[in-house]
């Protein structure tokens, strides 16, 4: 009997008198199963419409992006143009301070994120299995973070990853740099809160 619970829905079960009997179903299973077609419906619909794109921002983190190969442009050899700057997506990681210092070196900063497009554009280059050092930092106390190139954080875009930031503390040092998070596809990077003085890839910015 078991398994004509699982039918439960379709149209063909009427020769099974016992299926229709939903109390029978257990019921936290059944209310889950439901809450997920909710979920599924909701995505489907906020997808569909051409007319939602211009006030659902809460739908826009669930869009994926294709790949970008970036242009040079004006840009020094290696660097990719977007706008009024130029990037450098190093091949290297080193910790968040010596990242800041070689993109200091390059003329400019670590990334900052100025616009929900630039976000994007970067978000399109990356190369996904990595977390990615930007420009933002908590200097003076826990909760204030800022931009490394002095932009007021409260001006820009905020764009934190579920449950970030977090300050994990497993490493004593906390976490009071900032990085784009590594993800499994391609779609806005989200951001990250982590331990200064570990390793990572990281993205510098110079003015074009
Ligand atoms: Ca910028
Ligand atoms: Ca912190
Ligand atoms: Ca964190």
């Amino acid at each position: 009997m078991e398994s004509q619970y699982h039918q439960f829905g379709s149209s063909d079960t009427s020769s099974s008198p016992g299926v229709h009997n939903i109390t029978t179903q257990p019921v936290p299973q059944l209310s889950k199963e439901i809450s997920d077609v909710k979920l599924q419906l909701e995505r489907i619909s906020a997808g569909g419409k051409p007319s939602s794109s211009s006030s659902s921002a809460m739908t826009v983190q669930d869009v994926y992006f294709q790949k970008l190969v970036p242009v040079r442009g004006t840009c020094r050899e290696g660097w990719a143009s977007f706008q009024r700057s130029c990037y450098l997506l190093s091949t290297t990681a080193v910790t968040w301070r010596k990242a800041e210092e070689q993109c200091q070196g390059h003329g400019g900063h670590l990334l900052v994120l100025n616009t929900v497009e630039e976000l994007d554009y970067i978000s399109k280059i990356v190369e996904l299995r990595f977390n990615y050092w930007i420009g933002l930092v908590e200097r003076e106390h826990e909760g204030h973070w800022s931009w490394v190139d002095g932009t007021d954080f409260n001006s820009t875009p905020i764009f934190w990853d579920q449950g970030q930031p977090d300050d994990w503390d497993y490493r004593e040092n906390g976490e009071d740099c900032g990085q784009l998070h590594a993800s499994q596809r391609r779609k806005r990077k989200l951001w990250n809160d982590a331990d200064c003085n570990l390793q990572y890839q990281y993205i510098c910015e110079v003015k074009a």
